[in-house]
């Protein structure tokens, strides 16, 4: 098949209308493996796996986890209809800064910042005067590839940003099929029911990736409020 400005029309026929509009809309950023900007293209072409290894494409991409004052982490179910990871358990908000002045800006990730406080209204209703954006804090960058099913997939440099605040929810049905709080027991509980295949439990790729190299270690600087300490935004970590 081939693809066209607009995307290939025949295979594509079964898209979500709104996820498909998103698809051409959103203009992610291009980086290099040090995470400097090279260039733009849209969401579509980033996470055409044909695209991503043909033309080395390699874009900015963020994961927020956000805790309660109890210090559960809010997880997310990916909507039915998202292109990529549809009804995947994952972290609780992802997506992409956008090759747009106020979410280019390097200094202190406030770019990618200004992103999460963005799509964490979009995706799950939560006011921007909930999640301020000085309160995330970047814990550090990860460079992975995932293939999703058939053609698309993800490669990208994801900056790892905890914030911890009370938060009110509304869910996009767009975005999101389901939400829940969990402790780290009842996390653990949910990766073993993963991996036995239980309730047809899927996670997302990143969110695995970051449990096994990174999240309980940071949880527990959660609870004991020692969070900077643990924040390296030097290195990228190539998992
Ligand atoms: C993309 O998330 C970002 C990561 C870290 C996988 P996504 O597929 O949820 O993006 P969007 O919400 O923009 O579709
Ligand atoms: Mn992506």
């Amino acid at each position: 098949a081939t693809t066209s400005a607009m995307g290939d029309t025949v295979t594509d026929a079964g898209m979500d209308a709104v996820q498909r509009r998103l698809m051409f809309e959103d203009e992610c950023i291009l980086v290099d493996e040090n995470d400097h900007v090279v260039g733009h293209d849209t969401k579509y072409n980033c996470h055409l796996m044909e695209k991503i290894e043909s033309d080395n494409l390699l874009h900015r991409a963020f994961s927020v986890f956000l805790f309660n004052s109890k210090y559960g982490l809010l997880l997310q179910q990916r909507s039915a209809t998202k292109v990529t990871f549809p009804l995947a358990w994952t972290n609780t908000c992802c997506s992409h800064p956008l090759y747009r002045e106020s979410e280019l800006v390097d200094e202190n990730a406030l770019g990618v910042r200004n992103a999460a406080q963005r799509k964490l209204l979009d995706e799950l209703g939560i006011p921007a005067e909930d999640v301020p954006v000085d309160q995330f804090i970047p814990l550090g960058r990860m460079l992975y590839k995932a293939p999703s099913d058939g053609k698309w997939g993800e490669h990208e440099l994801d900056y790892l940003l905890f914030i911890i605040r009370d938060v009110n929810v509304h869910l996009n049905p767009d975005e999101v099929a389901d939400v829940k709080y969990v402790n780290q027991d009842q996390l653990k509980d949910l990766l073993r029911k993963a991996d036995a295949g239980e309730e047809g439990l899927k996670l997302s790729p990143w969110f695995r990736l970051v449990v096994e190299n990174f999240l309980f270690k940071w949880w527990d600087h959660v609870e004991k409020g020692t969070l900077q300490d643990a924040t390296d935004m030097k290195t990228i970590h190539k998992l």
